[in-house]
């Protein structure tokens, strides 16, 4: 057996994927159960590794599926790319497309201003599948911001959407007036109103914005959501250093504090040594395309199986055009993931890697991990964390990772690594 079975992981992502966009289809009204119903054993054994295609098809007949799973099994929407999403971020030179920018400098600070316009969209969620979408700048998750500490991101939002909404983030944040709820300062925005939130950049790591308009659930699953990235300074980790770890500042000595300077000059995206870094953010998020108060389809950056993989060409040269196809990592490079749980109606989401262990730092607010040595994290709503992961030990190949509630990576939440 080769040891890079691309056709196989392929056919498997293709079965899971088939049921799931089968049993939804046009019939929106489909709820989960039935979905994972459709599943059956297939799904269980194809998510086991060790099924092969036989005992994978065993229970079901899909082999006529595959004629008319054709029309389907590409995104045909090109306005959202999941792979672009995952690694085009920064802000600055290298910054992104997809928000309006501005840096400059006002009152001794840097100031990062965005644009955010809240609009009505549909979006797809997996080949074929819509959702009625509420998305800033037409895309769900959101644009990630990202700033350095003690910044000022200044956001110019405007509602242009059907509905009420505000944006929220998740930093300290001392005026009340820019906390972006609808008990303070400008309250919800009505359609074609305006408002220009300001907030400092702190503390360093990892965070969350999203409206915070009631009913909140709705709100945020609709897709009102992305994520905030705010790195550290490392002058200021020289003069601070025990604001950045968990030991008791007289633990400190100069040589960590060494460290910890070099270690943020890694997070620092205008600094060199970050470019030695591949750097990912993923948002964990769930459709509830019945409107039911459950979600049908599960993702990491919102497209089911969109990191699973594709059709090749039986080398791992992805196919021309082709969507879906699984992150491909340099095993020489250090990898970082930037995650935050946006899931919405389950309480916790979980981020789990296969033949692998990483370190985690929770809130990406410590430049020490908070833990160290696992495969396996659970994130609460609204929770995030920096997960870093060396592959130099790994042989070339397929590496999956997925949420490790068996469930949601069934119904999209499953993901590949190709270590190259
Ligand atoms: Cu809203």
């Amino acid at each position: 057996m080769p040891r890079i079975d691309y056709g196989r992981a392929a056919e498997i992502t293709e079965q899971l994927e088939n049921r799931l966009v089968g049993s939804l289809g046009g019939e929106t009204t489909v709820d989960r159960r039935t979905v994972l119903g459709g599943l059956g054993v297939a799904g269980s054994a194809a998510l086991g590794l060790g099924s092969r295609r036989s005992e994978a098809s065993a229970g079901h007949d899909d082999s006529g599926d595959h004629g008319n799973f054709g029309a389907v099994d590409e995104y045909r929407d090109t306005h959202f790319d999941p792979h672009e999403f995952l690694t085009t971020f920064n802000t600055g030179a290298d910054g992104q497309q997809s928000v309006p920018q501005r840096i400059y400098e006002e009152d001794g600070r840097t100031v990062r201003e965005f644009e955010l316009t809240a609009v009505d969209i549909t979006i797809q969620i997996a080949p074929g599948i819509e959702f009625e979408a509420w998305a800033f700048n037409g895309q769900v998750p959101g644009p990630t911001l990202r700033a350095v500490e003690g910044d000022l991101i200044r956001v110019e939002f405007k509602n242009v959407g059907a509905h009420a909404h505000t944006i929220h983030p998740h930093l300290k944040n001392v005026d009340p007036a820019m906390d972006g709820i609808p008990q303070n300062g400008p309250g919800v925005l009505d359609t074609d109103e305006s408002f220009t939130y300001e907030w400092i950049a702190q503390p360093a790591g990892v965070h969350f914005y999203h409206c915070h308009s009631l009913p909140l659930k709705e709100h945020v699953h609709r897709g009102l959501y992305g994520m905030i990235i705010v790195d550290p300074d490392p002058e200021r980790v020289r003069e601070n250093p025990s604001d950045y770890v968990t030991d008791h500042p007289s633990q400190i000595t100069p040589a960590m504090t060494d460290d910890l300077v070099a270690e943020a000059e890694t997070r620092n995206h205008e600094s060199a040594a970050n470019d030695d870094v591949n750097e990912m953010v993923m948002v964990m998020n769930g459709f509830d395309t019945n409107f039911d108060g459950e979600n049908e389809v599960y993702a990491a950056n919102t497209r089911a199986f969109a990191y699973g993989v594709g059709k090749t060409d039986a080398k791992g040269n992805w196919e021309a055009g082709e969507t879906k196809r699984p992150i491909q990592i340099d095993r020489n490079e250090r990898q970082r993931v930037y995650l935050v749980n946006a899931t919405e109606f389950d309480p916790i989401n979980s981020f789990h890697t296969h033949s692998q262990f990483f370190d985690y730092y929770d809130h990406g607010t410590t430049l020490t991990a908070t833990k160290q040595t696992v495969d396996t994290i659970i994130q609460a709503q609204a929770q995030r964390g920096i997960i870093e992961l060396d592959y130099s030990d790994h042989q070339p190949g397929l590496y999956m990772f997925h949420a490790h509630q068996s469930e949601f990576a069934e119904l999209g939440w499953m993901s590949f690594f190709e270590v190259v």
